[in-house]
């Protein structure tokens, strides 16, 4: 029996912070104890840390991720090895990715597909959403079985006709499965029909550089289809988690709704919290960097999409990595910024960015944890196994230093991409240390994790409502 002891740090999880030293047995929690009392002073171990000065943190938990995710011909840079490397380098110690259903193929298949992506090669514990790109009567039947097995959370695009959109009737159908076997439904909340359209005329009208992608994709488009979608789940009965949201307009629509007491969540990511579509109007082509959907807003949203993770209105930070290098594949857009692969980097960045928005003032370090943890873990029903540092809970834990400066960079990221979205922005704080199941993974500023460490873990149902 392996037994790891960490002394000295300041506990922090979403509930309480302590001065705690942790003991960790055989890769989960065993016990916590204040710094100097009798209990804690009989503990002896086989590894000790030193977390004087320091945070223990919950490794993170990062909701939204896409691996060798397919689009637009192409695939994402990271592949599940990879990815999950540079996640644990950033403090992450789960992910959940999302397996994907093909047009005319059951989500089975789609499933069994990931399972074998990942499978071995993992640096982290890891599971998986369902995107449903064929809502029919098989992939519905299908649903109950996948929610049986772990799969409890399916993905709805109202964005990209012809390739993975519901229409109305196909969310309804779905969300009304959802409402009776206790899955929860994911929406990527766009006008996809109506954005189509304007795509069509800007290009027409010689508008093709990466700065339209954000122009066509309104945030009044985002508002429409995240007010439906929260009307339609209305209908169904069933609890709704809007993925990726970036405009102030579709936070009022959530916050709406949750006033009303409805089961209705929210997300966003670090991208939509620090960046803004002055980086899609950067030159040279440049800007096709930050083209991600939701697209980047104007800065002014970045005001309200703070405010809403604290208030509650949003619940979770997640990052929708979805890496594209700039050579070669954001590039196939050049000319037609409709072709450009949508996502960014940046499962490495997440827990230091939503660390600096503590450090600037925009939520309390107790809530840098919910959002970034516990939220997550309850909403997707990994909940206390992961998102916290209690007796019982597994050893993912991070030891962060608040203090130590350093500057993001893709000379220095780990993520399988050739640039950064955050190139040369200093940020206070710093993980040190991470233990994946107790094991360290990162330490000294060295990887001493192994593909194939993460598992695979079912999920039970949200935990949320
Ligand atoms: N948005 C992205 O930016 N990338 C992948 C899929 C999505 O919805
Ligand atoms: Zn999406
Ligand atoms: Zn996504
Ligand atoms: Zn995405």
């Amino acid at each position: 029996m392996t037994r790891t002891l960490i002394r000295g740090g300041l506990v922090v999880t979403a509930a309480e912070e302590t001065h705690a030293d942790v003991l960790i047995e055989n890769g989960r929690v065993a016990a916590l104890a204040a710094h100097g009392s009798a209990f804690g002073a009989t503990w002896t171990a086989d590894r000790t840390f030193d977390a004087t000065g320091k945070y223990v943190i919950p490794g993170g938990v990062d909701a939204h991720t896409h691996m060798e995710f397919p689009f637009g011909g192409t695939a994402s840079s990271d592949t599940f090895e990879t990815g999950t490397r540079a996640a644990a380098w950033g403090g992450t110690t789960t992910i959940v990715d999302f397996a994907v259903q093909k047009k005319g193929h059951g989500l089975r298949e789609g499933l069994d597909a990931y399972y074998a992506k990942a499978d071995g090669v993992c640096a982290i514990d890891y599971a998986f959403h369902m995107i449903m790109s064929d809502v029919h009567e098989g992939s519905l039947k299908e649903m109950d079985l996948l929610v049986a097995e772990g799969i409890t959370s399916f993905k709805l695009f109202m964005a990209y006709p012809g390739v993975f959109y519901s229409d109305d009737g196909q969310i309804l159908r779905a969300m009304q499965r959802s409402a009776a076997n206790g899955g929860l439904m994911m929406m990527h909340a766009e006008n996809g029909i109506a954005i189509d359209v304007l795509v069509e005329q800007a290009l027409a009208q010689g508008r093709t550089d990466p700065r339209y992608h954000g122009e066509v994709r309104k945030a009044l488009l985002e508002a429409e289809a995240t007010h439906r979608a929260i009307q339609l789940a209305r209908v169904a009965e069933a609890p709704l988690y809007v993925v990726h949201v970036s405009a102030e307009e579709a936070v009022t629509e959530l916050a709406r709704a949750r006033d009303m007491g409805l089961p209705v969540y929210g997300e966003t990511c670090p991208q939509y919290l620090f960046l803004s579509t002055d980086n899609l109007a950067e030159p040279d082509f440049h800007g096709a960097k930050y083209v991600c959907s939701t697209p980047l807003r104007p800065r002014e949203h970045q005001a309200a999409l703070w405010r809403a993770l604290r208030t509650d209105d949003l619940q979770v930070v997640s990052t929708d990595h979805c890496p594209f290098c700039f050579t070669g594949q954001k590039e196939l857009g050049r000319g037609d910024f409709s072709k450009i692969p949508n996502g960014m980097p940046g499962v490495e960045n997440r827990m230091d960015l939503l660390h600096q928005g503590v450090v600037d003032g925009h939520i309390s370090r107790r809530r840098w944890i919910d959002i970034a943890c516990a939220a997550p873990a309850r909403m997707f029903g990994l909940y206390p196994k992961k998102g916290t540092i209690a007796p019982g809970a597994d050893a993912d834990i991070v030891i962060y230093d608040p203090h130590a400066e350093h500057v993001l960079s893709a000379e220095t990221h780990h993520m399988n991409v050739d640039y950064s979205a955050y190139e040369g922005r200093r940020v206070t704080g710093r993980v040190e240390t991470v233990l994946s199941r107790g094991e360290p993974v990162i330490g000294r500023g060295q990887y001493t994790g192994r593909a194939g460490h993460g598992q695979y873990v079912p999920r039970g149902t949200c935990q949320y409502h």
